[in-house]
């Protein structure tokens, strides 16, 4: 099974994704997520010039050696950009063998596990009022899992209080906006929030948070113990990770589960949170920790420490990567739950996909593959158009952590 052909395809049906298309002199194509939002053109180059030249001829059944190859033969290894370009190579080659098997990519990996996969949708608003408005407007559409993100007093703008409610993106200049922080001022505001959902929405539906990266480990237990009376499912990057030892201290004072991991890139960035059991969930996903083969290990030793999975899965992750993303998601044992921000009606159009929602849960559909492909015509009227995620900085002008 030949590898004859591997195109990169960008397109900007409103925001940017990167693709990769590979071909067998079979005729097979499959496709993978090479997107990183706001540092796009890097993964185009790393598998233009760098990796394709040396995908060309190889068979496209030896997935394991073809990972290898790239991740332990780069000599530079791990990163966003060599692990995004290596994931879409993977998630191409899973998605070619599940077609010439004639299987959807669940039964491949070892069969479904669950008949839907639970997802989570974003309500957000300027204040506590409009937040609740959003979740109400979820808990009709039929979620039953909802992340809750609020503007907070005396702070302009903050992360996940979108514009448009429905179809939150945040990489919005073509030069980095900028944004005010103050922590003393999102602590106190944010227990508010939760008290008053729980209040009207009572504890039947899960509710989440994001903290964006934001806190250190004893202010993130401070809002952990806070916010432990309304029992949320999960608080999301509460600090960052790169120390990760950091979060023994967050555990200590807090019985919130935490999550943590989107921006994570192989498993040994997070080994040490695993393996101490310092997080309930592992937010990996397939375009951004190495694709399907790359994740698969990771979720293999979080089961061991009863860490469960919750898939990054904004609106800058693909339908390719969420695709593949909900067959992994259907097979995997210790699965938690799947982010789900809607993509827009073009984007969808250039992404004809076989998942579909219904219930609060997503569902891969039995197309053989990951069953999601690129109407590479319809791409090609959407160019490219630079754009930047915020930064952040405190109100006396220090950068911050956006
Ligand atoms: O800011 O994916 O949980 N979701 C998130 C996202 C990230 C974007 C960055 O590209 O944190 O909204
Ligand atoms: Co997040």
């Amino acid at each position: 099974m030949k590898i004859i052909d591997a195109k990169v395809i960008v397109t900007c049906p409103g925001r940017n994704f990167v693709t990769l298309k590979i071909t067998t002199e079979e005729g097979i194509h499959g496709i993978g997520d090479a997107t990183l939002n706001g540092r796009e053109l890097a993964v185009v180059s790393y598998l233009e010039d760098h990796l394709v030249p040396c995908l060309i001829g190889r068979d496209a059944r030896q997935i394991e050696d073809i990972w290898q190859f790239f991740y332990r033969g780069a000599y530079w290894r791990k990163g966003p950009v060599g692990m995004a370009a290596i994931a879409a190579i993977d998630t191409a080659l899973w998605d070619i063998k599940a077609k010439a098997a004639n299987m959807p990519l669940y039964d491949l990996l070892g069969g479904k596990s669950r008949e839907g996969v639970m997802v989570y949708g974003h309500a957000n608003g300027e204040d506590i009022e409009e937040t609740c408005d959003e979740v109400a407007r979820y808990l009709e559409l039929g979620y039953k899992a909802i992340r809750a993100q609020c503007g907070v007093p005396g702070m302009p703008s903050t992360y996940g209080v979108a514009q448009d409610k429905m179809f939150y993106e945040p990489a919005d200049a073509d030069l980095p906006s900028e944004n005010i922080w103050s922590t003393a001022k999102y602590l106190n505001h944010i227990p508010k929030l939760f008290a008053r959902l729980r209040d009207q929405f009572g504890f039947d539906v899960h509710l989440l948070h994001d903290v964006h990266h934001r806190l250190t480990p004893i202010e993130a237990g401070r809002l952990g113990k806070d916010l432990e009376p309304y029992r949320l499912f999960w608080l999301e990057d509460a600090v960052t990770a790169e120390l990760q030892e950091g979060f023994r201290l967050v555990r200590q004072h807090t019985t919130t589960p935490l999550a943590l991991g989107e921006i994570f890139t192989t498993i040994y960035d997070c080994h040490q949170l695993l393996s101490e059991q310092l997080i309930d969930y592992i937010r990996t996903t397939v375009v951004h920790a190495g694709g399907i083969t790359h994740l698969k290990r990771i979720a293999s030793l979080a089961e061991l420490y009863h860490i469960k999975t919750g898939c990054h899965g904004a609106t800058d992750l693909s339908p390719v990567c969420l695709g593949a993303a909900l067959h992994f998601d259907s097979w995997v044992p210790n699965f938690g739950i799947q982010e789900y921000m809607r993509h827009t009606e073009a984007t969808d159009e250039v992404f004809p996909h076989a998942y579909t929602f219904a219930d609060g849960n997503l569902y891969p559909g039995d197309t053989p593959g990951h069953g999601v492909d690129i109407n590479e015509e319809l791409a090609s009227k959407y160019p490219y158009q630079r754009a930047y995620l915020p930064v952040n900085r405190l109100e006396d002008g220090t950068m911050f952590n956006w």
